[in-house]
């Protein structure tokens, strides 16, 4: 390329990226044919993969107690949930693929570590007092973060988001009416409800990610309109949402510092442990050798299936050309 082209390029590109960030001002949607910086589409493809991969993790640590379900219409709530999360996972794949990025490919950077999931699924589930927690706090996290998120500048996010939104709305609720059962109940139902409420209520506040001093991300992110909500705002809506809640229901938030704090007009709230926050994302929390070995696992466990769908496929192929020719 001469000289000459090379500027020419390069002002094109900075005219489209001017008529860009004037759509994003406008908040016009972004659609996947539209011109977009190479960052806008690669940061989207971090956070959009990020958050299928969550939703497919995610379906594990509940999974776990499908088999449990204390009765009947607990275990089809709980199954219905869990089918939810893997069709919000493949809403989210595709997408990721509208950005020019492979199925395979995702599953490969998930596979082998280079793509993050969610902290919280890292945690194990060890009662069924776990089910309401999660239902409670983690959908309730995810509502919070992801309501927002329905009037993000990318087009298939932000549709994909109402639905996710709505359903996630049902699990929020069937996880709080089992903590409702089970802090209404005996005595040790009671405690297994608050034991489950002190084991997750930690690990929600840093699911919504890193302070907004040490968040990488964030101020492009808002600039882009990829992110509405900075991850500290989201975290106080969530934990003055949720107080009230737990004392409706007559649990103890951990933490010794939460306290209403009049002139701001919500509650101040003790230390975050962002040590444990970091060694879990790193790969370092109590579950996540196990999460990671369900998952490759069951990809390579799918492999003959997926070999089978392709040569029946390609059969089907060569008689349909055979019959033209
Ligand atoms: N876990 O600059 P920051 C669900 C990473 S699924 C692990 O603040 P950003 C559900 C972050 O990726 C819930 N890693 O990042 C499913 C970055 O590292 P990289 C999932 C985390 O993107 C089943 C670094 O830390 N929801 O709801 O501006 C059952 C610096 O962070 C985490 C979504 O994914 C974390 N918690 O903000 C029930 C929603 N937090 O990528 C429920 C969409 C941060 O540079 N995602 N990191 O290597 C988001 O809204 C944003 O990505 C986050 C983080 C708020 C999570």
């Amino acid at each position: 390329m001469s000289e000459e082209q090379k500027n020419m390029e390069a002002e094109r590109s900075l005219s489209l990226e001017a008529q860009f960030e004037a759509r994003i001002a406008r908040d016009e949607k972004i659609e996947p044919k539209d011109w977009m910086p190479e960052k806008y589409r690669k940061t989207h493809i971090r956070q959009m993969s990020q958050h299928a991969h969550s939703e497919i993790v995610g379906m594990l640590p509940e999974g776990n107690w499908i088999t449990r379900a204390p009765s009947l219409r607990r275990k089809v709530a709980l199954l219905a949930k869990v089918q939810d999360e893997a069709g919000h996972g493949l809403y989210l794949y595709s997408a990721c693929e509208t950005l020019g990025i492979t199925r395979d490919e995702l599953y490969e950077q998930l596979h082998t570590g280079k793509a993050k999931y969610s902290s919280i699924f890292n945690y194990p589930t060890v009662t069924w007092a776990d089910m309401g927690a999660i239902g409670w706090l983690v959908d309730g996290a995810a509502i919070i973060n992801q309501v927002p998120l329905c009037n993000t500048s990318y087009g298939p996010y932000a549709r994909a988001m109402i639905r996710v939104c709505k359903e996630e709305s049902f699990h929020q609720r069937q996880g709080f009416e089992i903590m409702i059962k089970l802090a209404g109940g005996s005595p040790e139902q009671k405690e297994m409800a608050q034991d489950a409420l002190n084991r997750w209520w930690w690990p929600s506040l840093m699911m919504l990610g890193p302070t907004d001093a040490e968040s990488v991300h964030t101020e492009q992110s808002m600039k882009w309109k990829l992110k509405r909500k900075s991850n500290d705002d989201l975290r106080q809506q969530f934990i003055d949402q949720t107080v009230p809640q737990a004392e409706l229901i007559g649990l103890t938030i951990p933490d010794a510092d939460l306290k209403w704090n009049e002139e701001r007009g919500s509650y101040d709230f003790g230390d975050i442990n962002w040590d444990e926050f970091w060694q879990v994302v790193k790969g370092h929390g109590p579950c996540n050798k196990e999460r990671m070995n369900a998952r490759v696992g069951a990809w390579e466990g799918g492999e003959w299936v997926r070999d089978a769908a392709m040569a029946y496929a390609e059969k089907k192929e060569s008689r349909k050309n055979k019959k033209v020719v």
